[in-house]
């Protein structure tokens, strides 16, 4: 009873804070299993609200820089680029109720959150930037995350030393269900760069550079990372030792 009346409480919160959420069969399964509502409950509760920090116009940075990966230069990603991004897709599976593929015009088309913030690499530069995309939120409520799903793993069209590994990174849902995490296809009111992502990159504002990738093409909920490369959530993470959570 005593473990009821804490879940409940939790629960109340969340249901305050975010009754959409609640609105879908994902959630309602998780009220079912206290397990999963008290990891996720209190994650949620204690940090979903702390914001990273928001800038004016004048802050803006005369140049957003591109780092890492600047042009996949696939062969499919010219393809795509040549079309204007018409024919790309974002496919979201792993542990969803509904896998979906989601279209540039579909994206767009969905509710989006603008935000001026600062992005700091961990090479030792920051740029302020205006980002408008779509909460991860929005797909993911359409998606319907499983129970069992811990973790959102974004899987990229850029290859990283040669061709057969393309980047790759993760985040929780507690960042994932963040409302400044979102899907961005705009930076300072234009469509999104080739160099900086084209057309559709993660914006995580409470984390680090690496962790916002680009050239998104798949998204996947998992479980754990036992299936993902070298087991550790990303690519820098696999193959440089880099911090999983990349806090600010
Ligand atoms: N797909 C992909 N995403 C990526 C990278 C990359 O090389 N490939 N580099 C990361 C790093 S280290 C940083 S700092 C930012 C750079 O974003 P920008 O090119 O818009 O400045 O993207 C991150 N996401
Ligand atoms: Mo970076």
């Amino acid at each position: 009873m005593k473990r009821r009346t804490v879940l409940g409480a939790a629960g109340a919160l969340l249901l305050s804070a975010c009754d959409r959420l609640a609105g879908t069969r994902w959630f309602s399964g998780m009220l079912e299993s206290g397990e999963t509502l008290s990891r996720t409950a209190h994650k949620v509760v204690l940090t979903r609200r702390s914001m990273a920090q928001e800038f004016r116009e004048e802050d803006l940075s005369p140049v957003f820089r591109s780092n890492g990966t600047s042009d996949p230069g696939t062969p499919a990603y010219r393809a795509l680029a040549a079309r204007g991004f018409e024919t790309w897709r974002l496919n979201v599976a792993g542990l969803v109720e509904r896998p979906l593929s989601f279209s540039l015009a579909d994206l767009r088309a969905m509710p989006a959150r603008e935000q001026i913030t600062r992005h700091d690499c961990v090479e030792g530069w920051s740029a302020i930037g205006k980002w408008r995309g779509t909460p991860l939120s929005e797909v993911l409520m359409r998606a319907q995350p499983h129970p069992a799903a811990r973790y959102v793993v974004f899987h990229c069209a850029d290859p990283m030393e040669g061709d057969r590994q393309f980047y790759y990174e993760s985040i929780d849902l507690d960042d994932a269900f963040h409302p400044q995490t979102i899907l961005a296809y705009d930076l300072n009111d234009k469509p999104l760069p080739v160099a900086n992502g084209a057309p559709v990159r993660l914006r995580v504002e409470r984390q680090l550079g690496y962790k916002h990738a680009k050239y998104l093409m798949r998204i996947e909920l998992v479980e754990d990372f036992a299936g993902v490369r070298g087991g550790k959530g990303g690519y820098w993470e696999d193959s440089n030792g880099y911090q999983w959570y990349a806090g600010i």
